[in-house]
């Protein structure tokens, strides 16, 4: 760095390393469209930083190093808006929706067919962005529409942010408003990790982007899948274009994230054909939504309309129906899982959420229950989003009658009455049964022939479900003994899909030992554990007889870990399974150990996102590499790790989203330490 010598050449290339960044950041968040590698990406980013240590003097609040700040805030101060969020009407219908559209028409004094643009109504929190001079200055929440609370910091960490507007001709003071919000996976993963770790879970979405948006750490925030839409334009300092569409595709020129489904309609029939549109592929839409937004186009036209109260006469969302409603919860069952785990289980007097009848929703543990203080005869809130099992969010305390009566967990398993049990410190209480216990049964044979452990094509729930209950099998190993004539015995199965089932068994048994192991459903022994003991040890026999202390010395196994697996082959019943198995001719093809204990992280796959800090992310790439490890681009189901780096963005989101193990800096630099030492 010192051989630059003239300041004037220096800054010069700071100011250009940060013009590539932010374009690169564009590319990558507005348009859906990188044209650099993530390599380049960090050697550009630590070109920067590097400088940026070697002279602070020349770091700016708006250089793409400097979203996360160092320290926890005390508290939000208070911003009061120039101009009044305001909020908007509602129609629910057709009929409402023409009244609107008439409204408008009258007040305007003309018979012509208003343009519209319609857009889908995120439900998430309303910010407002202050750019001055093309730089964040202030990022506030609505409040009561008058008065937010000032989230700069926090707002300054979600990386489809702009810190300062691209291009030129934005106006000195440009305030935006838009939805920021958590997307279904991300939102989906986060309560996953809470509830594995008996923290509290949010009840939907948008709670979770409220919480995270209100976090007085802003390096906790950042690493909360979060994102945004723009929507519109609050006080504004210069000239915009005329129409809504315009302005919205001015402001992603400018750098900022618009949604990709807004589109104009003709009318108000043409706003229903968006609206049916839109809520036919709600599900399928990575956000939550409760409805879509119209807005006359024209801001000529949306000045003479005005306002009304605190809403605008010229928009109105039209309301999808809820996905949360209330109901009564009649009676707690308790269902069993695969590892014994014990869910309790509401069922409900039927209610219709967002057009769908539920009849039960899961009550998830009895720390849940306990934390909702939930009881038989409550009035409870119900929760359902696309296919997911509904769940029960809240209790309408006022509601509450006399007698509701407290839930208590059973002190035996409900399908096989042996004892239940809830290790101290444990969120979960499970059937100590195994698999004597036949729900138990039935959930590790599904496990067992799922697609991604032995992946037995045409064995469905429903046919475990039945063989189990007519006694044809009691555990995994009964599957291979199977006829085609006993199957073809069962409901719903011809003699063809009888065969076709016999084979596709037959042509499961050769599989790998990656798999098999994974197939048997030891607790805690997932994909990648699985991966790395088959590598570690090479063969089944060696894994059945490891002691402890062996086990803690294969990647990723902890104590738990190893626990589990010691338990597992200790009991006889299980050995015999595994044995009957082999013996029906399951098998696979050798591991060679002495490679894989060069290559310690062969078949793992590993995604770098972000920026690293003490080493390049080609300086990791090459030692994970030499380690074995494959270096992928992009995070997908294969993916086993992603090492989450400074303003990691939606790899780290789409990490969340599919559960896959993410670690950082740190933790990368123990895992390299391991095997290097
Ligand atoms: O709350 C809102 C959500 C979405 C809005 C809004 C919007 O546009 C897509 N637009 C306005 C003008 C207002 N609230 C006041």
């Amino acid at each position: 760095m010192t051989q630059i010598s003239d300041r004037q050449q220096l800054e010069d290339k700071v100011k250009d390393l940060r013009e590539q960044l932010r374009e690169h950041n564009f590319r990558y968040y507005i348009k859906d469209d990188p044209t650099v590698s993530d390599g380049a990406y960090d050697t550009l980013f630590h070109t920067l930083r590097k400088l940026e240590e070697e002279y602070p003097q020349l770091i700016t609040s708006d250089s793409p190093t400097q979203r996360v700040g160092a320290q926890p805030i005390e508290g939000f101060t208070q911003v009061t808006h120039r101009l009044p969020m305001l909020s908007l009407g509602n129609v629910f219908n057709d009929e409402e929706l023409n009244d609107f559209d008439r409204r408008v028409r009258d007040r305007l004094e003309s018979e012509a067919i208003v343009e519209y643009t319609c857009e889908p109504k995120i439900d998430g929190l309303a910010v407002s962005l202050l750019y001055v001079d093309g730089l964040l200055t202030l990022a506030s929440t609505r409040g009561d529409g008058s008065v937010g609370e000032n989230i700069t910091e926090n707002v300054r960490t979600i990386g489809s942010i702009p810190l300062q507007l691209r291009g030129q001709g934005y106006p000195k003071e440009l305030e935006v408003r838009g939805e920021v919000f958590m997307s279904k996976q991300g939102f989906s993963s986060l309560n996953k990790r809470a509830l594995a770790n008996s923290e509290k879970v949010f009840v939907n979405a948008r709670n979770a982007a409220a919480g995270s948006l209100r976090q007085l750490d802003p390096r906790m925030t950042a690493k909360r899948p979060l994102d945004i839409f723009c929507y519109s334009v609050g006080y504004v300092d210069g000239e915009l274009p005329n129409t809504q569409s315009e302005i919205l595709a001015q402001l992603q020129e400018w750098g900022l994230k618009t949604n990709p489904e807004v589109k104009t309609a003709m009318g108000p029939k043409e706003c229903t054909a968006y609206y049916l549109d839109i809520l036919n592929r709600r599900d399928e839409l990575g956000y939550e939504i409760d409805g879509v937004v119209y807005k006359v186009n024209s801001l000529t036209l949306q000045n003479k309309l005005g306002f009304v109260s605190r809403a605008p006469r010229w928009a109105t969302s039209h309301k999808f129906p809820a996905q949360e409603e209330t109901t009564r919860l009649l009676d707690v069952e308790f269902q069993v899982g695969r590892t014994g785990a014990i869910t309790p289980v509401a069922r409900l007097e039927p209610v219709l959420v967002g057009g769908v009848t539920v009849s039960n929703a899961t009550l998830h543990n009895m720390d849940e229950v306990e934390r909702m203080d939930v009881r038989v005869g409550d009035t409870v809130m119900v929760y359902r989003a696309g296919d997911v099992i509904p769940k029960v969010v809240k209790v309408i305390l006022d509601k509450r009658a006399e007698g509701a009566k407290r839930i208590v967990m059973p002190s035996v398993c409900p399908v096989c009455e042996s004892p239940i049990e809830k290790p101290e410190g444990e969120a979960v209480a499970r059937c100590s049964g195994g698999l004597i216990c036949k729900a138990q049964s039935k959930e590790a044979i599904k496990h067992f022939a799922s697609r991604r452990a032995m992946d037995v094509d045409g064995l469905g729930d429903k046919l475990v479900e039945q063989l189990v209950d007519t006694g044809k099998i009691s555990n995994v190993a009964g599957l291979f003994e199977l006829s085609a004539e006993q199957l073809a015995s069962m409901d719903r199965m011809g003699a063809k899909s009888a065969e076709n089932l016999v084979v596709a068994l037959e042509k499961s048994k050769m599989t790998t030992l990656p798999r098999f192991l994974f197939a048997l459903g030891i607790r805690e022994v997932g994909e990648a554990t699985a991966l790395n003991l088959a590598n570690f040890y090479g063969d089944l026999a060696a894994i059945q007889v490891a002691n402890e202390e062996s086990l803690l010395e294969v990647p990723d196994v902890g104590p738990i870990v190893a626990r589990y697996l010691k338990l597992f082959f200790a009991q006889p019943h299980n050995v015999e399974v595994v044995e009957q198995l082999q013996q029906s001719g399951v098998h696979w093809p050798a591991i060679d150990v002495v490679t894989n204990q060069d290559k310690p992280l062969e078949g793992q796959v590993f995604v770098l996102t972000g920026s690293l800090i003490k080493m390049t992310r080609n300086e990791a790439k090459a030692q994970l590499q030499q380690l074995g490890a494959k270096v992928s681009g992009s995070v997908s189901k294969k993916t086993h790790c992603v090492v989450a780096g400074d303003a990691a963005g939606s790899k780290l989101k789409k990490a969340q989203d599919l559960g896959v193990d993410v670690i950082d800096e740190n933790e990368l630099e123990k895992l390299l330490a391991r095997y290097n030492a």
